[in-house]
């Protein structure tokens, strides 16, 4: 006899309901078209997912210095709110819900990307040892140069827009880009923040950036239509903190004054070992009045495993979800998966985006 699996369970985030437990992660894949907006095929591939619990768009920048890799998706101008409404509009009308990621990559990025060509920004003037993708290569992250004081207000500010624009395109939510290695964990981790003004130096100070958007956005979009992702202790994009428990500890328990809807949470390193570095995720739920969204290398079982033992309310899937379309109904019939193409996940058209096979379709190909 088979338990049945909560993953097909409805579960209440807030004012939306969704049918399952499965969310899409955010995933970027690079096909956005001129000024930054996205495609058509954009419309098609997330129409394609929505039977997802809930779909989370690719990370999507809050002005032109926040974008850190070539045609990524942005949510500042009027055109990518318009390009935006088309994706919401046909995941509504194929029965999804769908929030979109808001990002600024911070010192992730290259001169050819920035305004004027100038240095991408960080909290200190710390070169990240990496690559990005620009100009169809990849080329050696720029040397960032630490933004002033004066400058953080208009931060904050573009991801408010940023959750104004949200709402204007149709998103059911935003989520907040906390993760990563990218400008609010480059803030707050102290491997990447060495700033001796209110915003550097103790947790709070180092948290103050990342709260201080979450207010602000909570307030634009309500904090009931308001996630945030974040990962510990993750290595992404050359980002370390000495202590990361009480920095994160602190961090959820201002996540939970705030009546954030969901935290998603990167279990260890991000698309890598689920136990690269010891930490208490447990209490990051028990802080945590709203849902807790588990990342990081589910498959079906362990994503049970967690669900049964109340370890999680919702889990998030990313690779899986490029491949299959149809996840939900594949998972819960049990049928075989199809395997994701790497050399498709960014850049290119079609193939690889919207071309994977449902189940009926893989069933007629193999008759
Ligand atoms: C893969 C390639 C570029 C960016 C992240 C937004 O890791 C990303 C990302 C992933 O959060």
């Amino acid at each position: 006899m088979t338990t049945p699996s909560k993953l097909f369970e409805p579960y209440r985030l807030g004012p939306i309901t969704l049918p399952n437990r499965l969310v899409m992660a955010p995933l970027t894949r690079n096909r956005a078209v001129a000024g930054m907006v996205p495609s058509p095929l954009a419309v098609e591939y997330y129409g394609q997912r929505a039977s997802a619990g809930l779909l989370i768009t690719e990370a999507s920048q809050v002005s032109q210095q926040g974008q850190g890799y070539q045609d990524t998706p942005g949510i500042y101008s009027k055109e990518q709110v318009a390009g935006w409404r088309k994706v919401t509009d046909r995941v509504h009308a194929n029965g999804g819900r769908i929030f979109i990621q808001i990002w600024h990559v911070g010192r992730i990025s290259h001169t050819s990307l920035q305004p004027d060509n100038g240095p991408p920004v960080a909290p200190s003037a710390i070169p990240a040892k990496g690559k990005t993708f620009v100009n169809n290569t990849f080329t050696e992250i720029s040397e960032p140069r630490a933004l002033t004081l004066e400058e953080i207000p208009g931060i904050i500010e573009n991801f408010r827009r940023g959750a104004a624009n949200a709402l204007a395109a149709g998103f059911d939510g935003v989520e907040i880009h906390g993760a990563n290695g990218y400008l609010l964990d480059q803030f707050a981790k102290d491997g990447t923040n060495q700033r001796t003004d209110a915003y550097g130096g103790s947790i709070e100070n180092r948290a103050k950036l990342m709260l201080e958007v979450s207010k602000v956005v909570a307030a634009e979009a309500g904090p009931e239509r308001t996630g945030i992702r974040i990962s510990p202790v993750t290595p992404s994009n050359d980002v370390s903190d000495s202590n990361p428990q009480p920095l994160f500890d602190y961090i959820v328990d201002g996540l939970n004054a705030l009546k954030l809807t969901y935290i998603h949470v990167i279990e260890g390193a991000t698309g890598g070992p689920r136990d690269i570095a010891p930490f208490d995720y447990a209490s990051l739920r028990k802080r945590f009045a709203g849902a807790y969204v588990a990342n990081n290398g589910y498959d079906f079982e362990l994503a049970n495993k967690v669900l049964a033992a109340g370890a999680a309310d919702l889990i998030a899937f990313g690779k899986p979800f490029i491949a299959n379309p149809d996840l939900v109904e594949r998972l819960k019939r049990g049928a075989p998966l199809n395997a994701p193409d790497k050399a498709t996940f960014y850049g290119g058209g079609a193939k690889g985006y919207t071309d994977y096979p449902v189940l009926g379709d893989s069933l007629q190909a193999a008759q």
